[in-house]
C-alpha cells in the first residue's frame, strides 16, 4: 500500500459537510475535542482564512473539484434526481474535475460518500476505480442504506427516525445504539478498503466525502457526555434582529424561531460538537493507515455552519461562519509542519493546489490558482480578493425556477472588507476589522461609495475572466 517509491504522492481529500471553520482545537476552540485533526494541523499547513466558493453543498463541491466559480461550472443549486438535465441543477459533463485530470495522469481514483453533482449512481469524472457514493441516487440502490439492511441495524438516517430530537427547525440530533449505524464510520471503513487495495507502483487519489456534521446529527452514545451544556458559548448574534440587513434574511427557512430556548440551543450544540469529535476519531483511523506513506492529506469542509450566528443554523448566507471553512494540508517530509497561512484561500484554489503536488496543472483556464509552490517553500501566497456566489433562498429551499433566481448573490472579500451584491435586495458591506460580528451593514454610507465602486469592479473583472454566464447582471 501507499507509494513509497514514486515521486508522485498519493492524495487523500477528506471533505466534511457543514463543519464550522472554528469548531476544532486547531482553529483555537477551547471546547471542541479534535486531537487527531490537531496532529494533522501540527504536521502540516493550516489555512486560517479558507472560504468556499458558494455556501451551499453542490455548487461549493463543484468549485472545490473544478477550480471554477459557480458562474463558470454552472452547478447553481443542489442536485437531486429530479434536477438531472435541468439548467443549474447538476455539473455539466464537459466540466473538468481534479478526478478527470489525475485519472489521465495515471492515478487510481476513488470516491466514498456523497458526490451530489448529478447522476450519483454513475461512476464518472475519473473516479471509476472505486465509486462508492450514497444518497441522491434516485431509484438506484443506496450502498449505505443497503449496508444497514444487510447488517440488520435500524437506519436512523431515513426521514422520520423516531429516535431524533429537533427543537423548532434547528439541527435534528440523536445517538446511535450500534456503531454500525453511523455514516462517517461507514465512510472511513470503505475508505480504508480502497486504501488497502492499492499497491506501491501506482499513486492513488481518494475523495473521502464525509456527510457529517450535516444533520441528521447522529453520534455514538458515549460522545455527547464529553461536552457540558453549560460550557456551550451561546452565539452573540443568536437573536440578531437583522436591522439594516436585506429583508430576505428575515424569511429564511433556517431562521431560529423564538420558541427555541437558550438551553435547547446549547443542548443541540453539544451534539454538533460531539459529532465533530466522532469525525476526528474516524479520520484518526485513516491517518493511522496512511502513516509512513507518501501521501498528501487535505482536510476541509464544503461550506460552514452558522450554528446560531445571526439567528440562523445551516448555511446559504454570506456571513463568515457560513462561507468560511476549516482547511488543513499535510505532506510529510515535503510541506512545512505547523505552518499557519493567513492569506485567503479561495474555494477554487484547492483543486489546482492539489494538482500542483502531483506535478499537474489544469488544461483549460480556471478561476483558481495553485498555492502549492509557495507553501512548499514555507511562504505565504500572494494576497488576493476572494469571491462567493449563490442562488436565492427561494431557489435553494422553495424551488423557484426562474434563471435569475439561480444567480442571486455575489460576495467579494478584500482584506477586512466584505461586500455583497444582492440581486433582489439591498447590498451589504461589512468592515470585519471594526465589526467582526457583521452586525452593521454600512453599504449605504456615503463615505464607502468609492470602496463599493472598486469592489463592484473587482466582481466584474472576476466574472469576465471565465465568462460571466448567469452573473452578467454584475457587469
Ligand atoms: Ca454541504
Amino acid at each position: 500500500m501507499g507509494s513509497m517509491t514514486t515521486s508522485r504522492p498519493n492524495i487523500v481529500l477528506i471533505m466534511c459537510d457543514q463543519m464550522r471553520w472554528d469548531a476544532a482545537g486547531f482553529a483555537g476552540s477551547p471546547i471542541v475535542q479534535t486531537p487527531h485533526l490537531g496532529r494533522l494541523a501540527a504536521s502540516g499547513v493550516c489555512f486560517e482564512n479558507a472560504y468556499c466558493a458558494s455556501p451551499v453543498c453542490s455548487p461549493a463541491r463543484a468549485s472545490w473539484l473544478t477550480g471554477l466559480y459557480p458562474h463558470a461550472h454552472l452547478q447553481l443549486r443542489n442536485y437531486g434526481p429530479k434536477r438531472m438535465g435541468e439548467f443549474g441543477g447538476y455539473l455539466p459533463h464537459d466540466k473538468t474535475t481534479i478526478g478527470d485530470l489525475l485519472k489521465r495522469a495515471g492515478y487510481r481514483c476513488g470516491i466514498v460518500g456523497p458526490w451530489h453533482l448529478g447522476d450519483d449512481h454513475r461512476p464518472q469524472h475519473g473516479f471509476s476505480d472505486f465509486w462508492c457514493t450514497y444518497r441522491y441516487l434516485g431509484d438506484y440502490p443506496d450502498p449505505l442504506f443497503d449496508y444497514f439492511d444487510t447488517e440488520g441495524v435500524e437506519n436512523l438516517y431515513r426521514s422520520g427516525a423516531p429516535e431524533m430530537t429537533q427543537y423548532g427547525n434547528i439541527l435534528a440530533f440523536g445517538t446511535t445504539t450500534d456503531p454500525r449505524q453511523q455514516r462517517t464510520t461507514w465512510t472511513i471503513d470503505r475508505s480504508l478498503e480502497f486504501v488497502q487495495q492499492q499497491d506501491d507502483d501506482t499513486p492513488f487519489f481518494l475523495f473521502a466525502s464525509i456527510k457529517d456534521p450535516h444533520p441528521l446529527v447522529l453520534v455514538p452514545p458515549d460522545l455527547p457526555g464529553r461536552y457540558r451544556e453549560e460550557d456551550m458559548p451561546l452565539p452573540a448574534s443568536l437573536r440578531d434582529p437583522l436591522d439594516g440587513k436585506p429583508e430576505f434574511q428575515k424569511r429564511g427557512k433556517f431562521r431560529v424561531p423564538s420558541t427555541v430556548t437558550d438551553a435547547e440551543f446549547r443542548r443541540m450544540m453539544t451534539y454538533y460538537y460531539a459529532l465533530i469529535t466522532h469525525i476526528d476519531d474516524q479520520v484518526g483511523r485513516l491517518l493511522n493507515a496512511l502513516e509512513g506513506t507518501n501521501t498528501v492529506v487535505a482536510f476541509m469542509s464544503d461550506h460552514g455552519e452558522l450554528l446560531g450566528d445571526h439567528g440562523y443554523t445551516e448555511k446559504c448566507l454570506m456571513y463568515e461562519a457560513s462561507v468560511r471553512v476549516p482547511c488543513l494540508l499535510s505532506w510529510q517530509n515535503h510541506l512545512p509542519s505547523g505552518f499557519r497561512v493567513t492569506t485567503s484561500l479561495a474555494g477554487v484554489d484547492l483543486m489546482p493546489t492539489l494538482l500542483g503536488f502531483a506535478g499537474q496543472a489544469p488544461e483549460t483556464p480556471i478561476d483558481g490558482r495553485s498555492v502549492s509552490e509557495a507553501i512548499l517553500n514555507g511562504q505565504e501566497p500572494e494576497g488576493q480578493s476572494i469571491f462567493a456566489e449563490i442562488a436565492s433562498l427561494d431557489a435553494i429551499y422553495h424551488n423557484a425556477d426562474e434563471p435569475e433566481e439561480l444567480a442571486a448573490c455575489m460576495m467579494v472579500k478584500d482584506g477586512h472588507w466584505k461586500y455583497i451584491r444582492n440581486r433582489f435586495d439591498i447590498d451589504e458591506l461589512y468592515d470585519l476589522k471594526t465589526d467582526p460580528g457583521e452586525m452593521r451593514n454600512v453599504a449605504d454610507r456615503p463615505e464607502h461609495q468609492n470602496r463599493i465602486a472598486q469592489m463592484r469592479q473587482q466582481i466584474s473583472e472576476m466574472v469576465c475572466r471565465t465568462g460571466p454566464g448567469p452573473y452578467a447582471w454584475c457587469l
